[in-house]
């Protein structure tokens, strides 16, 4: 985000209280103490329209969709569609056959890894990722290569939770049929360079899969103008139901490729000698999928919308300064990923205590942050760490909270020293 953007969104108002009222959970007490959360880049909570959105479909809509003409079956189908117009015009595909929906980030990431492992991967080629993948962008194209005898390149990261382009250019050969990359790392909250990762992908021949799971509730995302092959976030992550997902490939892209999962609404004509696939979406979607959470995922989608992800980008900008500035006070801490283009997540170790131990006090004060790897263990390998503290923000955090999560991470020191 460079510094005149900068000027504008800081300028936008945001109500924050507004906002925390939509949000039933943050009125529960944990452990006594007012709960806050901030394990957002592990998942967000929900506010009223999903929870109502889902709640009002199981109690007045619900039926399997794309089978039945009856008039529950319509709505259904009708609403699950709405979802994925919705986010055709959100990212900006091309046609609503380019969005499929997932269980979440993992499932699109496989989805590709096979179906793409299945159609073009042979013995030699090279899979391109970066040291700082979640685990999710790393083991299936391991499991990829072993198959069809490809190998797994790595980027590695520099000191500051970044990744040199100059490192990524060397490493890209005419082997490199696929670059796998994250937009923003859910460890080190690195917001990556991605349009010249995915320009430099394509002069070189490659096509590319960003890994958008901290990304697309955080910045605007054009998948014509990123020019990406394929895209997979999360619905949970952006205030959405669990088990839901969008995996967002080039139609033409996606039409090459062959099937993932059979079943249910994937097949054309089943005859025991020769089935015939369904045209896209629906090719990538077998079986019944998670209707009431897909219907729930378009509340979410508005949602963010009606706030505005410029706002959103401010709101997240504000808490990371100041979060970075009252942590930085503390003796001995330590934080892992200081890029300068860096979204909503703070990593870091105090001394030498173990993540572990400061989680456990200050789920004790009600407040929600993840310790460990955050499944990106090669990220903790790189610094000799067994893990780091996190926390990450949402929407509805504020200032208030930062300062109780400092006044908690004194306690805890002291205790622990
Ligand atoms: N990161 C975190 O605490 P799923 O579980 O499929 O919705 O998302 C996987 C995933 C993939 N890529 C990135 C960059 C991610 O951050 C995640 C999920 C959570 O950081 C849970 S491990």
């Amino acid at each position: 985000m460079n510094s005149a953007n900068n000027d504008i969104i800081q300028s936008i108002p945001f109500d924050v209280d507004k906002i925390r009222a939509q949000f039933p959970i943050l009125n529960i007490q944990v452990n006594n103490k007012p709960l806050v959360y901030l394990d957002n880049g592990a998942s967000t909570q929900k506010p009223n329209s999903v929870i109502e959105t889902t709640n009002f479909y199981y109690s007045n809509q619900y039926s399997n969709i794309h089978r039945g003409v009856h008039k529950l079956s319509q709505i259904g189908t009708d609403l699950y569609e709405k979802t994925r117009l919705n986010f055709q015009h959100f990212i900006n595909a091309t046609t609503p056959s380019e969005i499929i929906f997932t269980k979440g980030t993992t499932h699109g990431i496989n989805t590709i890894a096979y179906t793409y492992g299945r159609k073009y991967l042979q013995k030699g080629d090279e899979i391109l990722i970066s040291g700082m993948e979640h685990h999710s962008n790393i083991v299936p194209w391991q499991i990829v290569c072993e198959i069809y005898g490809a190998i797994l390149k790595v980027v590695p990261i520099e000191q500051n939770g970044t990744i040199s382009l100059e490192k990524f250019k060397t490493l890209l050969s005419p082997k490199t049929k696929l670059v796998a990359m994250t937009y923003i790392s859910n460890s080190l909250g690195t917001i990556n360079p991605i349009k010249e990762i995915i320009d430099l992908s394509h002069q070189n021949g490659s096509h590319i899969l960003v890994d958008a799971a901290q990304a697309i509730h955080h910045l605007p995302i054009d998948v014509q103008e990123l020019d990406c092959d394929f895209l997979v976030f999360s619905g949970h992550k952006m205030y959405g139901p669990t088990g839901t997902g969008i995996l967002y490939g080039k139609e033409a892209l996606l039409d090459a490729l062959p099937p993932f999962e059979g079943g249910g609404d994937m097949i054309k004509e089943v005859r025991f000698d020769k089935t015939t696939f369904n045209d896209l979406p629906f090719k990538f979607e077998a079986g019944t999928p998670n209707i009431a959470g897909i219907i729930g995922l378009n509340a979410a989608l508005d949602f963010i919308k009606e706030i505005g992800l410029p706002q959103i980008m401010a709101h997240d900008k504000q808490l990371l300064d100041y979060c970075h500035q009252q942590l930085g006070e503390i003796d001995g801490i330590r934080f892992f990923g200081t890029s300068q283009e860096k979204a909503g997540v703070v990593s870091f170790l105090i001394n030498e205590i173990h993540p572990y131990d400061i989680g456990v006090i200050l789920d004790n004060l009600g407040i929600a942050i993840r310790t460990g790897h955050h499944c990106t263990q090669p990220v903790m390998d790189f610094y000799n760490i067994p893990g780091t503290c996190r926390a990450s923000f949402g929407i509805y955090n504020t200032m208030e909270e930062i300062d109780v999560l400092t006044n908690g991470l004194k306690r805890a020191v002291k205790m622990l020293s």
